[in-house]
């Protein structure tokens, strides 16, 4: 494959100097990890549709699962921008890879940190840190996307145990979790969360094929036929919708940061290409077009860098707010989103093959201007936080 793994990653604007020394090192720890272990590898995995092997062993293993979680129970115990700049080198590499540590640290350890029992932490989350355990988030439902408080699936109480029915779909790693965190409707018509297992009868997680984003992820449902959920499998600190979505703030936050990977990722194979490749006797990158292109991608990637940058300082804060998180999360996937396919065009015909990244990052883009929140729904949660009117 012909990236170019040790070119300079762009700091237009020193936003080095805003990171402690610990945040670079962190962020050089992963990044020569995601040049050893996934630039050699995606592209052959991604065209094969496989997960690279051992992904989440190899992600527990540099730390980046569960970063923000305690060291008490397996995490790293780090601050939020060095959640995001793990997530941004992870992307660099390929959406699929941010995904599969998006979806464990901030769906599946965060919930059960934040609203489980102290026996449910002790259980779960060392296993999840050290990727020996592989979780997946059941929110969205065949018939529920956008909208998850219509949601289906339900919970019955037996008395000693809950029985839980309904599907989900488009469930990030269903086909090799181990465990879900589920949310579903109680009796009284509000959502709770609850800790699936693999072994449990009548769970079943069938694959989603023929994806042609996020390939090298493995999507697929979480079906439930009368699955008995025992009673200390219910996160018992929180009900109602907030309970997901408040994990959706962190993913989505992380996301802000790991699509600035990708962007980077095309923008380094774009630059370089059009100083390589030669028509009319110059190099494509001394044509007024190409470098406009070029110069509104770091422009660009700049910006996004800022808005990640100091939504991070306001989570480490405390003071984030969903909205805020919102619109740095639309933003920057429709930032990464229109590099990717502008670079695409300045490689010409090599833009389409997998010798370079960039079709691959491109089409990986389409998942994540839909999931987490569809680039419309972002724009309305910003819309009602400005003018107070809901447009949904
Ligand atoms: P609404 O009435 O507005 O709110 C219901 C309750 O939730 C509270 N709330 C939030 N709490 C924390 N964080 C947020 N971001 C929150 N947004 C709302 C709200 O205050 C209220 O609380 P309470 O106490 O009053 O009950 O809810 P709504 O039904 O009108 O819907 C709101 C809407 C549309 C914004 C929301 O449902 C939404 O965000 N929809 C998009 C769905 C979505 O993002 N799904 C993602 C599924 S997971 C995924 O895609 C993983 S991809 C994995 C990968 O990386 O591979
Ligand atoms: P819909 O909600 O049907 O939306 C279709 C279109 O209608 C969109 O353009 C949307 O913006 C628009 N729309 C909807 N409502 C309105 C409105 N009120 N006003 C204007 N326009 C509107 N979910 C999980 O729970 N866990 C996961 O791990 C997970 N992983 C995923 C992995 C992949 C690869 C993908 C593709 C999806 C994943 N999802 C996951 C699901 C994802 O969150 C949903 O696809 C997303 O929330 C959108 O839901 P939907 O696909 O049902 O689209």
């Amino acid at each position: 494959m012909a990236y170019y793994p040790h070119q300079s990653i762009p700091d237009y604007y020193l936003l080095d100097d805003l990171l402690t020394d610990e945040h670079r090192l962190i962020r050089q720890s992963t990044r020569d990890w995601v040049e050893q272990f996934v630039m050699p590898n995606i592209d052959q995995a991604a065209q094969q549709h496989q997960d690279l092997p051992s992904l989440m062993k190899e992600l527990g293993n540099i730390g980046a699962l569960g970063p923000y979680i305690p060291e008490k129970y397996g995490g790293a115990g780090l601050d939020q921008i060095s959640y995001g700049l793990i997530m941004q080198e992870l992307e660099r590499g390929d959406s699929a890879v941010r995904s599969a540590a998006s979806v464990q640290s901030s769906l599946v350890m965060y919930p059960i940190f934040e609203f489980g029992s102290e026996e449910q932490k002790q259980k779960y989350l060392p296993k999840l840190a050290s990727g020996d355990w592989i979780g997946a988030f059941g929110l969205t439902e065949p018939n529920h996307g956008s909208d998850p408080g219509s949601m289906e699936t339900h919970l019955q109480d037996k008395g000693d145990y809950y029985l839980l029915n309904g599907a989900k779909m488009w469930i990030t790693n269903a086909p090799i979790c181990d465990i879900a965190v589920v949310w579903a409707k109680a009796e009284d018509g509000k959502v709770r969360g609850v800790i699936v297992e693999r072994a449990m009868e009548g769970f079943t997680t069938p694959e989603t094929h023929n994806k042609w984003s996020l390939r090298a992820s493995k999507t697929g449902e979480l079906v439930f036929r009368d699955v008995k959920i025992p009673k200390e499998n219910v996160l018992p600190k929180v009900k109602g919708l907030k309970g997901p979505l408040s994990c959706l703030n962190s993913a989505r936050y992380g996301i802000s940061w790991g699509v600035i990977g990708a962007a980077i990722d095309c923008y380094c194979t774009a630059l370089q290409y059009s100083k390589e490749r030669i028509q009319f006797g110059k190099p494509i990158a001394s044509y007024q077009l190409q470098q406009k292109k070029l110069a509104e991608f770091l422009t660009e990637i700049t910006k996004a860098q800022l808005l990640s940058w100091r939504l991070g300082v306001l989570k480490n804060e405390g003071k984030a707010s969903p909205a805020q998180i919102s619109m740095a999360k639309r933003n920057n996937v429709k930032m990464a989103i229109d590099i990717a396919r502008e670079s695409r065009q300045i490689l010409g015909g090599m833009g389409i093959v997998g010798d370079f990244p960039i079709m691959r990052h491109a089409a990986n883009l389409e998942s994540v201007i839909t999931y987490e929140g569809t680039h419309d729904v972002h724009l309305l949660i910003t819309g009602n936080d400005i003018t107070g009117f809901n447009a949904f």
